[in-house]
Formats: structure tokens, C-alpha cells, sequence
């Protein structure tokens, strides 16, 4: 019996898959397909799928011409399955010419004509698209519209900010049609609104593109209120609009894994968590004034985000010691009382310190390392350090593009209810902040 395999993500299931399968079925007598899981695909920087594995496996199984299916998870996985599977031949589409010739040692490899006119990218561009308005034309707003042209579905339409220049340069930069006056011009070119302008600005901005009927994703800090917080999700649901908050990290493949990782107890029970993350100003940026706020403010979300995730929203009580510079916070350290464990951050804004995350258990502790906010890797680490392992995830970019990708999947699919950051851990941030503006067991050093 001869047999064949071949591997593909078959995304928006098409006739030339379904070519390629049948022309491989057809050298030999028995058939193995290989089909990409989501993490592999992001993994080598397939962002736009929109079949999951499932789905994608489902529509190659009703072809009928697979005699065995099986999930490509890992690079080099081809050579095992090959040896394991005793495979005679490796057949693949001619968009891959030479590219597998290095399974000659192990197989025949056999380039069989690829399809012409018709491919799942083409595919999706005829799928319904998230238009997004950008508000403000700052550094992360320039990384986002960067970020945003790996995710398919989503084109940036138009863009505004107060001052019509930087606007102006900002479009020419990276080449979005339209420029908008005013709100009510960015509104009618989306469906959608990024904002990324000064977090004083967020809630009203928050409030005029949902009432205008767009879907919104605001960057971190959100609102520093949780009423305002309350109030803007109320105006998302009862429009039936998708309302998230672009904190890239909880997105993020690390961030996702290592969750589910400790949730499922490779540690024992949490009983601590701390992290970090600090800033140093350039010279010259001032603290005082409005430019800028304080280390809560600018980074505070970050570091709340495992602690929420893994300890829940039901604190005892939050205290916070502060190194003050005039009005503002230059460095933050707050412990979090819960009733069975303690949690803490420490925040800078003009002070520097080592930015990592360490989640202790009772079997052991999870060590990220700094920058844990936009990591690819993770530790578990045990008392037999021979038992120590080491995880490793893509992180490809900026980091913006996951959650771009997740926002135009709850737009495209009406599905607003985000796990990564849910609408109560956006309330319980906010809350937070507003505790610390009102200076709420706040120690001053
Ligand atoms: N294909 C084709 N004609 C098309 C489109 C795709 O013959 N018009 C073939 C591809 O050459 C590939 C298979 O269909 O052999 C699956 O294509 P994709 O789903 O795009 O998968 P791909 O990204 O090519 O992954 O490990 C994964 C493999 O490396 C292939």
C-alpha cells in the first residue's frame, strides 16, 4: 500500500484544496492530511484564518478522499509524522516548489500544480471587512496601523486628530485615503474606531463613536472611573456593538497559555503574585502638567492584568505607597489583600526596576521575564530543577496585531464577549484607578 501525505491550514475550504487533495489521492492508495492548528498557523504568521481547526478539519473529512487526518501543531513535525506514519511520498501545492525538498531523505516529495485564480486570502477580501477610524496619530497609533495591515479582515479607512497637520503627514505615512475634519467625518468612512489619543479624551471618544454606532477599541487606560466604564459598556450592549480594551498583552499566545497553563494547576494552588513595569522618561519629558500621568496611570493596567485573571476581582482591601514627584506618582507599589493570598505590582513613571512577573504556588512558581507584558517565553520552575520547563509562543511584531485580530472577530462575528479581558475586569481596572485618584489608603513616600 502506498501512502501519501500532505498538509495544509484548508481556511474557507476551496476547489483548489480540493484539487491538490484529489491529485495526491490519486499517487498512491492511501491518503493522510495534515491540517495546521490555529496556534501553528499564528506560529508562522498565518494571522487571517477563519475556520478554526475544527472547521478546517470537518470540510477536509467531508471531501471523503482522507483516509486518515491528523493535526500539524509544530515545525518539524512533517519529518515525524513521515517516519511514524511510513510514508512513500510527501505531496504539497507548487507554491511550495523546493521548499520541502529536504524530505527527500526521508521520502519521495512530489510538487503537484497548484490551482490557478483561486486562493482562501482572495477569499476572505470578499468577506465583510472592519473599517476602522483612527483616533489620534501618536507612537501607538502608528505601531497599530503598522500592526493592523497583517490581519486581513480589517482595513484603516480614515483618521483623526485635533491637529489637522500631524493628521495629514500621518495619512501620507502610511497611505490611508481619507483625512477627517471632524468626528462626524471619521464616522462616515468606518465601522469601526481605534482610539489612541490622550486617556483624558478616552471617555468622550468612547461615547461619541458608540452612540454613532461604532464598534470601539480603546486603548489602555481606558476611563480611570469605574461609573464611566459601567456606562460606556451599557451604550455598547444595548447597541449591540463591540466595546474592548486594546491591553495587547491579555491577547497576547504567552499571556493566553500561560493562564490556562497555571488555571490548570502545574504550579498547585497560587498563593502570591507580583509584577512589574516601569518606565524611564526621555530627558526632557516633564511629569507634572497634563502631557503625562503617573506610573498607575500609564502602566497600572498591565500589572493589575494577571492579578485580576488569576485571583479574581474580590480584593480585602488595595494599599498603596507612592514616590510623589509635585501632584504626580512617580513610582507605585500596591498589595492587594485577598482572603487567601496576596498580590502586588509595582509601577514606574520616571523610575526604572526589573520588569517581571513571578506567580508563586504551592508547587511551584511561573517566572516571566521582563518584558513580561510582551512575552514569547515563560518559565516553570520547581524545587528538582531538573522538573524546570521552558515554554516558548509567538510573538510576532509589535503584539498588536492579536488583539487587532480578536476585535475584528467580535465585530465580524456580532460576538462581543471577549475572554481574554472581560467587561468586569475593565470595571474592576478602572475602579482601581479611581481608589488611587481618591487617594484611598494611599501612603506617600
Ligand atoms: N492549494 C492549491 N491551489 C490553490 C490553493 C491552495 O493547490 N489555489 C494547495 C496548496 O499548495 C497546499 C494546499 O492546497 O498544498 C493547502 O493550502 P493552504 O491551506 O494554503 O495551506 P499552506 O499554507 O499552503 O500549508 O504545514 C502546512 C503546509 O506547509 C501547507
Amino acid at each position: 500500500m502506498k501512502k501519501i501525505i500532505t498538509y495544509g491550514t484548508y481556511d474557507l475550504f476551496h476547489q483548489g484544496h480540493y484539487n491538490l487533495l484529489k491529485r495526491a489521492k490519486d499517487l498512491g492508495d492511501y491518503l493522510i492530511v495534515g491540517v495546521t492548528t490555529d496556534n501553528f498557523d499564528l506560529e508562522r504568521g498565518k494571522m487571517n484564518t477563519c475556520n478554526n481547526v475544527m472547521e478546517r478539519i470537518e470540510a477536509v473529512k467531508a471531501t471523503g478522499l482522507a483516509d486518515q487526518i491528523v493535526i500539524e501543531e509544530y515545525r518539524g513535525q512533517k519529518i515525524d509524522d513521515i517516519q511514524k506514519y511510513g510514508v512513500d511520498i510527501f505531496a504539497i501545492g507548487s507554491d511550495w516548489e523546493g521548499y520541502f525538498d529536504y524530505l527527500n531523505e526521508f521520502c519521495q516529495v512530489i510538487y503537484l500544480p497548484r490551482t490557478q485564480g483561486i486562493s482562501s486570502t482572495e477569499l476572505r477580501q470578499e468577506r465583510p471587512t472592519v473599517n476602522i477610524g483612527v483616533i489620534g496619530t501618536g507612537s501607538i497609533a502608528n505601531r497599530f496601523v503598522n500592526e493592523a495591515s497583517n490581519v486581513n479582515s480589517v482595513i484603516i479607512s480614515s483618521v483623526y486628530n485635533t491637529r489637522i497637520e500631524e493628521c495629514s503627514v500621518f495619512c501620507q505615512t502610511h497611505n490611508i485615503d481619507h483625512v477627517a475634519n471632524s468626528l462626524d467625518e471619521l464616522f462616515s468612512k468606518c465601522n469601526s474606531v481605534y482610539i489612541a489619543s490622550p486617556y483624558k479624551t478616552h471617555y468622550d471618544y468612547c461615547k461619541k463613536s458608540l452612540l454613532a454606532g461604532k464598534n470601539v477599541l480603546c486603548e489602555t487606560p481606558f476611563v480611570l472611573d469605574s461609573a464611566e466604564a459601567i456606562e460606556l459598556y451599557e451604550i455598547a450592549e444595548s447597541n449591540h456593538l463591540a466595546l474592548m480594551v486594546a491591553l495587547k498583552t491579555a491577547y497576547c499566545p504567552a499571556f493566553r497559555h500561560l493562564f490556562s497553563l497555571v488555571k490548570s494547576g502545574v504550579i498547585g494552588d497560587i498563593v502570591e503574585i507580583n509584577a512589574s513595569s516601569t518606565t524611564l522618561l526621555e530627558e526632557g519629558d516633564y511629569i507634572e502638567g497634563n502631557r503625562y500621568g503617573g506610573s498607575m496611570v500609564e502602566n497600572g493596567c498591565f500589572t493589575m492584568l494577571p492579578i485580576f485573571k488569576f485571583f479574581g476581582l474580590d480584593y480585602q482591601n488595595i494599599n498603596f505607597y507612592s514616590k510623589m514627584k509635585g501632584q504626580t506618582d512617580m513610582f507605585t507599589k500596591a498589595v492587594f489583600r485577598y482572603d487567601h493570598s496576596v498580590a502586588s505590582f509595582q509601577v514606574g513613571w520616571g523610575v526604572k526596576t526589573e520588569g517581571n512577573l513571578v506567580i508563586s504556588g504551592t508547587k511551584g512558581y511561573v517566572y516571566v521575564p521582563a518584558p513580561w507584558w510582551k512575552t514569547d517565553y515563560f518559565e516553570v520552575r520547581y524545587e528538582d530543577q531538573n522538573q524546570n520547563k521552558k515554554y516558548f509562543y509567538p510573538y510576532v511584531g509589535d503584539g498588536l496585531r492579536y488583539e487587532i485580530k480578536d476585535f475584528a472577530l467580535a465585530v465580524l462575528n456580532k460576538d462581543y464577549h471577549n475572554t481574554n479581558l472581560t467587561m468586569q475586569e475593565i470595571f474592576a481596572m478602572a475602579k482601581v484607578q479611581e481608589i488611587y485618584s481618591k487617594e484611598i489608603n494611599l501612603y506617600k513616600l
